[in-house]
């Protein structure tokens, strides 16, 4: 049978229970996912020789790290061609390329030390995301910043902030996209702090400080990412989930920001995603995948990742949740992992399109919890695989038996020859 015939039937299979699969494949491409920039070289970016710090760690030495922007446009090109979808390129201050005219501190950055990632996504016609970069610096060493009670720390650090806002307006105005600016620091103490409001009242200060710059509301979109803990912040974080929600509540045009790893590990975003549906206009994500901890493996096809793709879908919110990608493994050849994450969500949200929604809401409305048990169970052995390739082979895109092949030619080829 070909790919083709394999997919008439599958679309035949999934009529019966009233999905439409050709409107899922004409929806689901034109989804924006943001493709991060920091799996390529284990977050290091481009303005700094030190190590990775405020709290986040990669581990793994793969060979074929990209060490220059270069390379690392090179592998991310190579992502491009691997993944279906429609990509945005998520970048990080600390990832500013430098040219001719010098390096300048993170206070001073400005639209056109990002010049090269707007050439690349206009090459894609692809939109762009932001975070300023609140880590890996000498004016983090305390492991405060935007919460510091040394006031040139904190104002190095606002300045910092509207810096990206500045930069974060460019990137809309050049793609002609919205442009989500993400407020993350790994502020937060170690043991036991003797003033936990203080910071956080620096920190809610900070961020109004940064949000005062001026900027298109409809095409900048600021959000707050909140964390539990972080490694050597264990006891206690400034940007906690409370602390970010009722910031982002409580200040109109900025939007919270779920990362799947920053929760105890009993908790699930897939549950909190309807949750904020309730109250939220829009909000953002980071979609991860936290084994034991906040350790960012690759995203794969899993329940919780099937999960919270059901919930976005399900509740008609495709165009309220701004979804990103977090994650960096360098324990694995890291233009697979890259690729194999996007992949990953893209599957989930077209598993999620290839669920009889409507039916099994209906059953739970109506109180038939054993029939809907047995559906939803039923309904997992739908014959999605032939979608899925319907999709790729739609958008050019490899098959899954055959991405690895890819992958093997670029590594022999690109990576194992950096040295
Ligand atoms: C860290 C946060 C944050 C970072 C990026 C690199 O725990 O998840 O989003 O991963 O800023
Ligand atoms: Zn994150």
């Amino acid at each position: 049978m070909t790919q083709r015939e394999r997919y008439e039937d599958a679309k035949d299979r999934y009529a019966q229970v009233g999905i439409d699969t050709e409107a899922i494949l004409s929806q689901i491409g034109k989804i924006p996912i943001s493709l991060h920039c920091w799996q390529g070289d284990d977050v290091i970016g481009f303005d700094n020789d030190g190590g990775l710090t405020g709290g986040i760690q990669t581990t793994g030495n793969y060979p074929g790290k990209a060490r220059t922007p270069e390379e690392l446009f090179a592998d991310m090109e190579k992502v491009l061609s691997l993944i279906p979808g429609t990509a945005k390129i998520n970048v990080h201050a600390n990832y500013a390329i430098f040219e001719e005219d010098g390096f300048v501190d993170r206070d001073k950055l400005e639209p056109r030390h990002f010049r090269k990632w707007v050439e690349l996504a206009k090459k894609y016609n692809m939109g762009l995301d932001f975070n300023p970069t609140f880590f890996s610096h000498e004016n983090a060493a305390s492991g405060l910043t935007l919460s510091s009670p040394d006031e040139e720390i904190r104002q190095f650090w606002i300045a910092h902030g509207k810096a990206c806002i500045r930069i974060s307006q460019y990137f809309a105005q050049e793609t002609g996209m919205p442009c989500v600016m993400n407020i993350w620091t790994g502020d937060g103490f170690k043991d036991i702090p003797a003033d936990r409001m203080g910071p956080r009242m620096r920190y809610k200060d900070s961020i109004e400080q940064i949000l005062s710059e001026p900027y298109d509301r409809s095409m900048v979109k600021p959000c707050i990412e909140s964390k539990v803990f972080g490694i050597g912040v264990e006891s206690y974080t400034v940007g906690s989930a409370e602390f970010a929600l009722s910031f982002a509540a409580t200040h109109e045009g900025c939007m919270p920001l779920m990362d799947n790893g920053h929760y105890h590990p009993t908790e699930v975003v897939s549950d909190k995603i309807p949750a904020l549906l309730c109250f939220y206009p829009e909000f953002a994500l980071h979609i991860t995948r936290p084994v034991r901890w906040d350790s960012d493996h690759v995203v794969l096809f899993d329940d919780e990742t099937k999960e919270m793709a059901k919930e976005i879908v399900r509740n008609d919110a495709l165009e309220r949740v701004y979804m990103a990608l977090d994650y960096f493994d360098a324990g694995i050849n890291r233009v697979s992992a890259w690729a194999t994450g996007f992949r990953s969500w893209e599957k989930a949200l077209l598993y999620a399109m290839c669920t009889p929604n409507k039916m099994l809401k209906e059953l739970q409305d109506t109180n038939q919890f054993s029939k809907l048990m047995v559906m939803q169970e039923a309904a997992k052995m739908l014959p999605l695989e032939a979608v899925w390739d319907e999709y790729l082979a739609r958008e050019g895109v490899v098959g899954d038996w055959e991405f690895y092949n890819e992958i093997e030619a670029y590594e022999k080829n690109v990576l194992l020859k950096r040295s």
